[in-house]
C-alpha cells in the first residue's frame, strides 16, 4: 500500500466509521481511524493463518494467562506490517502527525508486571516465528490501577482504558460461551452430574497479534463476562430495579477488575471465579474447534498444547477432565492421559506465599464437581506414590490437598501432577524449583522438569523503544534489520567496540534518549531530568524481595555524607536515581517505601547544593509506555533482589539490550546476563543463594548489622531523625523497625557490599570510554534474551508432540 492509498483508506474510515471529516475529527476519531486502517491489513493475513485447523501441520499453542501487559498497539502493528513510513507520509499529506496521534494511545494495562509483559512478548514471538497460537485471558474493564501520588503517598485510581472504546478489539457477542458456576453434583458412584446454579456468558473479544514481517497473525482472545439475560422484566416491572439487574451485576463483576482485592472471602471467591471463567471458556473454544475439524478427542494432545502461565489458569486441568468424563463419556484413564499430555505448566515464582492455594470452603461451593475430580486425581496420584515406596510424610507433603492451616487445594501441585512438563523461567530458578520448591516432584518425575529462560521482544524494546539505536545497529551490522528476527547477530557489534566513530555514535544515541526521556518527564510529570548525570534506574513492582529499600538507603547515606562534608562534591559522579514502582493496594510496607522514596526525593531535589550531584526522579504510574522511553535512556540497571527470590526478571534483559550496565545480585536471569556479558561488564554484589540459606540458618540479626555498619546506621538514623519528615519525625518508624528487627529479605545484610559495588560503578563511569565499551558489549552479547529464543526453547523442550 502506498501513501496515497493509505491516506485514502484513512479518510474513508474516518468518514464511514466515525462519521466525521478531517476538520471535525477529534483525537479519538483520528486514533480510532488509524487503528482501523492498519487493522484491516492484518485481518486478511489472519484469515490465512487461521484457515482450516485440520490442515495445520504444527500443534496449535494455546497460552492461558490471567495477565497480558500489551503496551500500545498501533506503532507495533505498523512496524510489523512495514507501514510506518507509509502511514507517516500519508498522515503528513493530510496535515497530521503520526507521532502525535500514536502518542495519545491508551495502553491496555491488563497485567501487573513481569508475568503479564512476558505473555505479551511471547505472543509477539509466536506470531513472528509463524507458530499458530491463541492467547487466552480476561478482558478486564479496569486494568492495573492508575497510580497517583498525594503528599508522596500512593493513591489508586481506576484504569479507564476503555473509556473511548478499544479500536483494536473485535468483539463477538454472537459467539458467546456459557460458563456454569455453583450448584451441586447429582448421581451415583459411576455417573456424576454437575447441576450448576448460575450461568454467565463469556464474550470473546479478539485482538490481532501480528508477527514482525511474517505471514502470521495470531489471536489474543480475551473473555468479557455478561449475564445470560440482561434483566428480569417481571421483577423490573414490579419496580424492584436493583433485583431486576442483580444477575447482570453478578456476571459483569467477573471481568470487571484485574486482581480484585482478596482480603475478604467475597474477593477470594471472585478471583477464583475469574480464573475458572476464562479457563472454562478457553477450553470450550479449543474443544469446539478441534471437534469441528472432524478430529477425535483422543488426538487432542497431537493437535493442541496448552501452556499454563503460572497457577492462575490451573483450574483448567479439572475442567478438561470434567468435559472429557461428564460431557464426552470418556473413561478416567483415557481422560487423564489426554489431559496430562495436553497441559504444560510454567512456574514464575519462588516465594511460598505466591504459590496459590484455594481453600476447599471457597472452591467447593463454586465448583463442586471440580473439587470431586481434584480429589479423584489426588487419590490416583497418592496411590501411585505409595506404590513407589513413599512414606506417609512424603505423601502428605506432595498431596494436592493441604491440611493446615485450612484445608485447601495446592494449585502448583495440581499443575505439576496434571502437566507433561513443568518449567522455571531462568536457569537458577529452574534449579531451585527442582531442588527446593518442587523438589519431591522433581525426584519423582525428573524428566518432567525443564528450564526455559525468559526473553523479551526486540521489536518493541529495541525497534520501537530505541529507534536511534536500532538504526545504528542496522547501519553497523550491514544486514538491514535482519537482526530484529535473529538477535544473535548483535554479536557482530563486538567487531566495532574499538571503532571511535561507532563509540561516539553509540554515546550520542544514549544522550539523545536521555533528552527524549527528559521531555517526556517534563510533559507527563513536571519532573526536570539532568541529562548530563548518570541515569541509574530501578523500575519494577514494589516488593520487599526486590529491595527498593536497599537502593533508597544507599541514596540516603550518600546524601547525608554530602551534607556532612564527608564526600567532596568535586569528586562526585552526578547521578539521577530513577524509580518506577506500583505497590499492591493492600501492601503496607511497600506503600511506606513509596512514601519514603518520595519524601527523600522532595528533600534532595529541593536542595540546590546537592541536586546537581544527586537527585531522584520518581514519576507516578510507571507502565509499558513509560518503560519504552526510560529503558533506552538508562546507564545503570538496578537488579538487586535477594538471591533466590526473583524467578527471572525481564526488565534486566531490556536494560542490557539497550546498553545499560547492571548492578545486581546472582539472582534470576542476572546470572545468565553476567555469564554472557562477562564479569567486567556487570557489577556484582551480595550474597549468593546458598549464602542466604546459610546466613538464615545461622540466625540473622539485622540490628547487629546496623550496629556494625557506620554508613548504614547513618542512613537509618537520618530517617529516624525526621530529616525527610520534619513535621512528623516518627513517620517512617514502622519501616525502620521492620529493617532492624525483621528484614525478611536481608537488605541490611547486603548493604555494605552494595555500597562498595556502587563505588566501582562510579569509577567505571568516570572513564567514559571504558563505560561505553561495556555498554556496547552488553548490547552485543545479550541477543540470547530475545523472546524468539525462548519460544524456540518451548518448541523443543515443551511443545513436542507426545510419543504414543
Ligand atoms: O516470568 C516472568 C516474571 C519473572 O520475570 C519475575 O521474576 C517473576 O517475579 C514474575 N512472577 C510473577 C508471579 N508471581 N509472583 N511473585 O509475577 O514472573
Amino acid at each position: 500500500m502506498d501513501a496515497t492509498h493509505f491516506a485514502d483508506r484513512f479518510t474513508t474510515t474516518l468518514r464511514h466509521l466515525r462519521g466525521v471529516d478531517l476538520h471535525s475529527a477529534s483525537d479519538v476519531d483520528l486514533r480510532t481511524a488509524l487503528a482501523h486502517t492498519v487493522r484491516a491489513e492484518l485481518i486478511d493475513t489472519w484469515q490465512t493463518t487461521h484457515g482450516n485447523p485440520s490442515t495445520t501441520p504444527q500443534r496449535h499453542v494455546a497460552y492461558l494467562s490471567a495477565e497480558y501487559l500489551l503496551g500500545t498497539q498501533t506503532r507495533n502493528a505498523l512496524l510489523a506490517t512495514e507501514l510506518t513510513d507509509t502511514a507517516r507520509e500519508a498522515l503528513a499529506s493530510l496535515g497530521l502527525s503520526l507521532d502525535d496521534i500514536t502518542s495519545r494511545e491508551v495502553e491496555p494495562g491488563l497485567g501487573n508486571g513481569g508475568l503479564g509483559r512476558l505473555a505479551a512478548c511471547f505472543m509477539d514471538s509466536l506470531a513472528t516465528l509463524e507458530i499458530p497460537a491463541t492467547g487466552y485471558g480476561i478482558r478486564y474493564d479496569y486494568g492495573i490501577f492508575r497510580q497517583t501520588f498525594q503528599d508522596g503517598n500512593q493513591h489508586e485510581q481506576p484504569d479507564t482504558w476503555l473509556a473511548h472504546g478499544s479500536p483494536w478489539e473485535i468483539s463477538h457477542p454472537e459467539r458467546a460461551v456459557t460458563v456454569h458456576l455453583g450448584g451441586h453434583v447429582d448421581g451415583d458412584n459411576t455417573t456424576r452430574r454437575w447441576v450448576p446454579e448460575r450461568h454467565v456468558l463469556a464474550i470473546p473479544c479478539d485482538y490481532l497479534v501480528p508477527g514482525y514481517k511474517s505471514h502470521t497473525v495470531n489471536l489474543l482472545r480475551l473473555w468479557s463476562a455478561r449475564a445470560t439475560d440482561a434483566f428480569d422484566l417481571t421483577i423490573f416491572n414490579s419496580g424492584d430495579y436493583e433485583k431486576a439487574v442483580a444477575a447482570r451485576t453478578y456476571a459483569e463483576t467477573i471481568s470487571h477488575v484485574l486482581y480484585p482485592e482478596d482480603s475478604t472471602p467475597q474477593g477470594r471467591t471472585l478471583r477464583l471465579t475469574q480464573q475458572y471463567f476464562f479457563a472454562a471458556a478457553s477450553l470450550h473454544d479449543l474443544l469446539t474447534r478441534h471437534l469441528k475439524a472432524g478430529r477425535s478427542l483422543h488426538t487432542l494432545p497431537d493437535a493442541v498444547t496448552i501452556q499454563l502461565n503460572d497457577t492462575h489458569p490451573v483450574i483448567a486441568i479439572p475442567e478438561l477432565m470434567r468435559l472429557l468424563l461428564d460431557e464426552h463419556g470418556l473413561s478416567w484413564d483415557d481422560a487423564w492421559h489426554i489431559t496430562q499430555q495436553t497441559f504444560n505448566y510454567t512456574c514464575h515464582t519462588l516465594l511460598p506465599e505466591a504459590l496459590e492455594v484455594w481453600p476447599l470452603d471457597i472452591l467447593g461451593p463454586l465448583l463442586p464437581r471440580h473439587l470431586e475430580i481434584i480429589f479423584a486425581i489426588n487419590h490416583h496420584f497418592l496411590d501411585d506414590l505409595r506404590r513407589s515406596g513413599a512414606d506417609e510424610l512424603r505423601v502428605r507433603s506432595m498431596s494436592l490437598i493441604q491440611e493446615h492451616p485450612v484445608r485447601a487445594v495446592r494449585m502448583a501441585h495440581l499443575a505439576t501432577v496434571g502437566s507433561r512438563t513443568v518449567n522455571g523461567v531462568a536457569e537458577l530458578h529452574s534449579e531451585l524449583l527442582r531442588t527446593s520448591v518442587l523438589a519431591q516432584f522433581a525426584s519423582y518425575w525428573p524428566d518432567r522438569f525443564t528450564n526455559v529462560t525468559n526473553g523479551v521482544t526486540p521489536r518493541r524494546f529495541l525497534a520501537l523503544a530505541n529507534p536511534e539505536l536500532a538504526s545504528l545497529i542496522s547501519d553497523t551490522l550491514n544486514v538491514g534489520d535482519r537482526w530484529l528476527k535473529d538477535l544473535d547477530l548483535l554479536r557482530g557489534l563486538e567487531d566495532h567496540v574499538d571503532d571511535p566513530a561507532f563509540i561516539a555514535a553509540f554515546r550520542e544515541v544514549k544522550h539523545n534518549n536521555k533528552e527524549r526521556l527528559a521531555r517526556t518527564l517534563a510533559n507527563r510529570d513536571g519532573i526536570e531530568l539532568n541529562t548530563n548525570a548518570m541515569l541509574d534506574v530501578m523500575v519494577k513492582r514494589l516488593h520487599e524481595y526486590k529491595r527498593q529499600s536497599l537502593r533508597i538507603l544507599h541514596v540516603i547515606t550518600q546524601y547525608a555524607k554530602m551534607k556532612n562534608g564527608l564526600i567532596d562534591l568535586a569528586t562526585v559522579t552526578p547521578r539521577t536515581v530513577f524509580f518506577g514502582a506500583k505497590a499492591a493496594p493492600g501492601y503496607r510496607l511497600a506503600k511506606e517505601t513509596i512514601s519514603l522514596i518520595n519524601a527523600v526525593a522532595t528533600t534532595l531535589n529541593a536542595d540546590d547544593e546537592i541536586r546537581p550531584y544527586l537527585s531522584i526522579a520518581f514519576p507516578a504510574n510507571y507502565n509499558v509506555t513509560l518503560a519504552e522511553t526510560a529503558i533506552p535512556a538508562a546507564d545503570l540497571s538496578e537488579q538487586i533482589s535477594l538471591a533466590g527470590k526473583e524467578a527471572s526478571g525481564t526488565g534486566n534483559m531490556k536494560f542490557a539490550l539497550n546498553g545499560a550496565l547492571t548492578i545486581g545480585t546472582l539472582d534470576g536471569a542476572n546470572v545468565e546476563i553476567r555469564e554472557l556479558v562477562g564479569p567486567d561488564n556487570f557489577f556484582l554484589f551480595g550474597m549468593t543463594e546458598p549464602d542466604v540459606v546459610q546466613r538464615q540458618r545461622d540466625g540473622y540479626h539485622p540490628h547487629t548489622v546496623y550496629e556494625q555498619s557506620a554508613d548504614l546506621a547513618l542512613a537509618i538514623d537520618t530517617i529516624s531523625s525526621g530529616a525527610f519528615s520534619p513535621s512528623e519525625p516518627g513517620r517512617y518508624e514502622s519501616l525502620v523497625s521492620d529493617w532492624l528487627w525483621n528484614d525478611r529479605f536481608m537488605a541490611l545484610a547486603d548493604y555494605e557490599d552494595y555500597a562498595r559495588c556502587q563505588e566501582a560503578v562510579d569509577r567505571h563511569y568516570a572513564n567514559p570510554d571504558q563505560w561505553t565499551r561495556s555498554a556496547i558489549l552488553n548490547v552485543a552479547r545479550t541477543g540470547f534474551f530475545s523472546s524468539d529464543r525462548s519460544i524456540r526453547d518451548y518448541q523443543t523442550r515443551v511443545w513436542q508432540r507426545p510419543t504414543k
